[in-house]
């Protein structure tokens, strides 16, 4: 036991030292070292299945799962993975980055495990955060109406990214503390006495039930009614209880919830001081915990987003911000802060918050869904169905839209372009930079149907941001520069200025002027610019940050073709391809991808020296 306190303090020591370098999910790795140790001192992840939910706090598994030597390439281009990853390590069971999926997992395994008649361990271990989405609830359905042998652990730090929210949430951490407890057996006493003549009987028998108060009033009988057995609450930094209550579960041929109460950060007292913003951190000095990261005098489209819905939200008593778990990633906590009541957090439920929207929609109200590109893939249907259909004017406002990078291929915005463009009613927009992404928050306002902003991870471009916000036309394309040469290099979003600037290289460099024009709407597309270019010009480099497949050129070329102007053109579409892109840090990622501004304008001279 010592030696595993011991190794604690190590792994400890390695996660703050690597991660102040690499930046990545130090608070919940930090919380669970102790859960890690007494999981792989009871179970044997040769054999048994142990699958982490969205697998952020992995990273002592890593380390005590064979990856120590590699460690210190964490999140890096060619490194380890932020996430457990099947590719990387046979001891990574299940893939992971997205939230609330490892019951349904692990779920499978065990039935897989059942129909081959093995007998080994399946254990899922999931966030109080990670719990608060809806899928979670699905799997638990079933593993308590048919799942033989089957450990769900459930790791409560009272966190999601910021504090958890929801009745369970609550639920849960009230009736951890004993005053409370004792407060609500005395009030039930004196209510239940006060009944006239039955009321000492009823008394006496609930001082006689076999459910103490105690047990009455825990989250066991939650988990109890979905025909889970509850162990809990137990100390999750305790090596000695986990492996006990470890052994017991791992004795039951029965689906057991075991409770851990664990604190995250744990250990390092920057991080348990403020989990918020070691939940995810870039590099940082390990002494004080000080992020070292030049602070930038430029915001971040984030924070432009943040301001531009206070702006609106000031003007409009209509608008509603919904995050899904993020208020801080998605540049919310301002408008929190100053219109509480219009602001909802609805925890780690994307599907729940589009369909909230449209309700809150059909009431006259004009909510803003703001949440990333990637995690809005969740609520597809209910974009369709419960929005689109209805034509209902719900804004989506996709952060992180386009390469992430570090967080790799579980979090690229790659597919947004494409999930909405073929949805009927839906408005989709691209700015090139903050002031664009601030008027079209307004454009989004003033349009009365679905209306989605797909916005960058990063620093903005800098550029002033509009003093009015006034609504952009809908489908009017924007023009930067006219050319003489035969080509125009027709961009969206966050590729705009990039495109801009290696046309303006390939000015210095050869003389050639090309055309480049800020398309801005995918959906309706600027037809009246894309008929101009394609009259005038003879080849176009098309250029976006999101999937190939379906996605913006995709469209130009459909409108193209249908209206017949292909024939005898030179057409090059630069995007993300048919296949998952790997972590990385950004920089680096596009550069592989060609998307970067000096592979865009080798791209034009390829293009302008082709017959
Ligand atoms: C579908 C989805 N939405 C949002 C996120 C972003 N996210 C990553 S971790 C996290 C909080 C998880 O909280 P919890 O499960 O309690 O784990 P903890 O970090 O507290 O250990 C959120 C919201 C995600 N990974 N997946």
């Amino acid at each position: 036991m010592a030696q595993l306190e011991q190794l604690a303090a190590e792994i400890r020591s390695i996660l703050v030292e690597t991660v102040s370098r690499t930046g990545g999910h130090l608070a919940p790795s930090l919380g669970v070292v102790e859960l890690t140790l007494a999981m792989l001192s009871v179970f044997n992840p040769e054999r048994d299945k142990i699958i982490w939910d969205v697998g952020h706090q992995s990273y002592a598994y890593k380390l005590l799962t064979g990856r120590a030597a590699q460690f210190h390439t964490l999140r890096q281009t060619d490194g380890l993975s932020g996430y457990p990853y099947r590719r990387e390590s046979p001891y990574d069971h299940f893939g992971v980055g997205h939230s609330s999926t490892s019951v349904s997992a692990a779920l499978g395994m065990a039935k897989a495990r059942e129909l081959a008649g093995e007998a080994h361990h399946v254990v899922s271990v999931i966030g109080d955060g990670s719990l608060t989405g809806g899928m979670a609830y699905e799997g638990l359905n079933q593993a308590g109406a048919t799942a033989g042998r089957f450990i769900v652990i459930l790791n409560d730090n009272e966190m999601s990214i910021s504090k958890n929210v929801g009745a369970l949430s609550l639920f849960m951490s009230r009736n951890l503390s004993a005053r409370w407890i004792r407060r609500v057996k005395r009030e039930v006493e004196t209510f239940l006495s006060g009944i006239p003549g039955i009321g000492d009987d009823l008394l006496e028998i609930a001082r006689r039930s076999k459910h103490s108060f105690k047990n009455f009033f825990t989250p066991g009988i939650l988990f109890e009614a979905l025909r889970f057995n509850y162990i809990g609450a137990v100390d999750g930094h305790n090596i000695e209880d986990l492996q006990t209550v470890l052994r017991l579960a791992a004795s039951l041929d029965r689906p057991v919830l075991i409770h851990v109460l664990t604190r995250k950060g744990r250990g390092y007292s920057p991080a348990e001081n403020n989990p918020v913003r070691f939940h995810g951190v870039s590099a940082f000095e390990p002494e004080t915990g000080y992020q070292t990261g030049a602070k930038s005098s430029r915001i971040s489209y984030t924070e432009a987003f943040g301001k531009g819905m206070c702006a609106l939200a000031e003007k409009d008593s209509r608008v509603v911000a919904i995050t899904a778990a993020m208020p801080e990633g998605t540049g919310l906590r301002d408008f929190a802060e100053r219109f509480p009541d219009r602001f909802v957090d609805v925890g780690i439920c994307e599907q729940h918050a589009v369909t909230f929207a449209a309700g809150l929609a059909t009431q006259g109200l004009r909510p803003f869904v703001v949440i990333y590109s990637t995690f809005l893939q969740r609520s597809y249907d209910q974009i369709i169905h419960d929005v689109c259909l209805q034509n209902l004017p719900v804004a989506f406002c996709m952060d992180r839209a386009g390469i992430v990078g570090e967080d790799g291929p579980t979090h690229q915005g790659a597919f947004d372009l494409a999930y909405m463009r073929h949805i009927p009613n839906m408005t989709l927009f691209a700015p090139r930079d903050e002031a664009e992404l601030q008027l079209g928050l307004a454009t989004a306002l003033a349009h009365n149907a679905p209306f989605a902003i797909r916005y960058p991870r990063g620093l903005a471009a800098d550029v002033p941001l509009p003093r009015h916000l006034v609504p952009l036309v809908v489908g009017q394309a924007d023009y930067l520069q006219k050319g003489d040469s035969p080509l125009a290099v027709i961009a969206v979003g966050n590729r705009v200025l990039p495109a801009l600037r290696a046309a303006e290289q390939l000015y210095e460099q050869e003389g050639v002027r090309v055309t480049v024009l800020d398309a801005r709407w995918i959906k309706p597309l600027p037809k009246k610019e894309l008929k101009e270019i394609i009259d005038t010009h003879d080849k176009a480099l098309l250029l976006e940050e999101g999937s190939l497949a379906g996605g913006f050129s995709s469209a130009i070329l459909e409108f193209w073709s249908d209206s017949g102007d292909l024939s005898g053109k030179r057409i090059l579409r630069l995007g993300l391809p048919d296949a998952f892109v790997e972590h990385g840090q950004p920089e680096i990622v596009r550069r592989r991808l060609g998307l970067d501004t000096d592979s865009i304008r080798e791209e034009m001279k390829k293009l302008l020296r082709e017959k």
